[in-house]
């Protein structure tokens, strides 16, 4: 991702492939469609991270020093985080980093409402380049990165090794790390997880067309993409992709361009893991994976990771 959707964009219009990073799918609207596709009967990640997390909440604290800084990446669901604090034995802060201000501002007040006397320092960051942590942290014992909801799966492999390196140096000796990740699985249970009877993620993914013609003044015909979602076995990941039905003309800064029917916009990547794929994309960032919770169907898993010396 470049610092624009402008220059992302014209990017992905003038290259093969016409990709699009997937984070811009996520202002004030998107961010709404996701929140509802996450209630969808077909989109069965949420809730299952959420009965996993539930039904092992006690285990999970157990593992974690007492006195530790909750950090986590994106600014929360309070539905898994507030629980998850509230297990802890004496948090000694909450540190939820997020890209957007007003929406990390607007989750960290529901969480302070939610987690009482718990020092909370919310701080405006973008996990997909590096970041630091706020100067004025409490004092505390170790560190715990908290990290749901498989978005780590929208990162490459590459990306994500980063990620996993940056967290190591950040949260420092000792850290432990608690994470989501999505399982790989039938596309039969994959598809409609991303392609929805309710049309909702099919919104989700126009949305950003919407977005790009709103804030870019571009002329994207709506009418002429279909969302689609693809699974891929190698590696395992879905990707949506918005499809031209038609032969469909664009034009934004000034700029003309063509899109065949058939063509696509690849607006995001979803990658599938398996516990023992990921235990070993973790170790090449000195994380073990020290303890792993999945449901009974094994669509997705919780992993409790520590660090080790580099
Ligand atoms: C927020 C990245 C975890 O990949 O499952 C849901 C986003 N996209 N439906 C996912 C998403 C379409 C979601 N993550």
């Amino acid at each position: 991702m470049t610092q624009t959707l402008k220059d992302d964009v014209l990017a992905a219009l003038r290259e093969p492939g016409h990709r699009i990073p997937s984070t811009w799918l996520y202002d004030q609207r998107g961010s709404e469609l996701f929140e509802a596709i996450t209630r969808l009967p077909s989109y069965y990640p949420t809730r299952t991270e959420i009965s996993i997390l539930d039904a092992h909440l006690a285990d999970i604290a157990a593992v974690v020093p007492t006195d530790s800084l909750v950090v986590e990446l994106g600014s929360g669901s309070s539905r898994k985080t507030a629980p998850l604090l509230r297990a802890l034995e004496q948090p000694a802060g909450y540190v939820p980093l997020d890209i957007s201000a007003a929406y990390l501002a607007e989750a960290a007040e529901t969480l302070r409402a939610q987690v009482p006397n718990l020092p909370v320092h919310p701080w405006v960051a973008d996990f997909t380049t590096a970041f630091d942590l706020p100067p004025d942290l409490p004092a505390h014992a170790g560190r715990l990165g908290f990290f749901p909801g498989s978005t780590i799966g929208n990162l490459t492999a590459e990306n994500a090794h980063a990620l996993l390196r940056h967290c190591h140096t950040l949260l420092g000796d000792g850290a432990r790390f608690l994470l989501g990740i999505d399982l790989d699985k039938s596309p039969e249970v994959l598809i409609p997880a991303y392609d929805d009877p309710e049309g909702v993620t099919a919104e989700f993914n126009r949305n950003l067309l919407v977005r790009i013609n709103r804030e870019l003044d571009a002329n994207f015909d709506l009418a002429a993409f279909r969302h689609e979602a693809r699974y891929f076995e190698d590696p395992p990941r879905i990707e949506m992709h918005l499809v031209c039905e038609r032969p469909v003309s664009v034009q934004m800064a000034g700029e003309s361009f063509e899109l065949e029917a058939g063509e696509s916009l690849h607006t995001e990547t979803s990658h599938k893991y398996s516990i023992a794929g990921f235990t070993a994309l973790a170790a090449e960032a000195d994380w073990v994976v020290s303890h792993q919770w999945h449901d009974a169907e094994s669509r997705f898993a919780v992993l409790m990771m520590q660090s080790t010396p580099d």
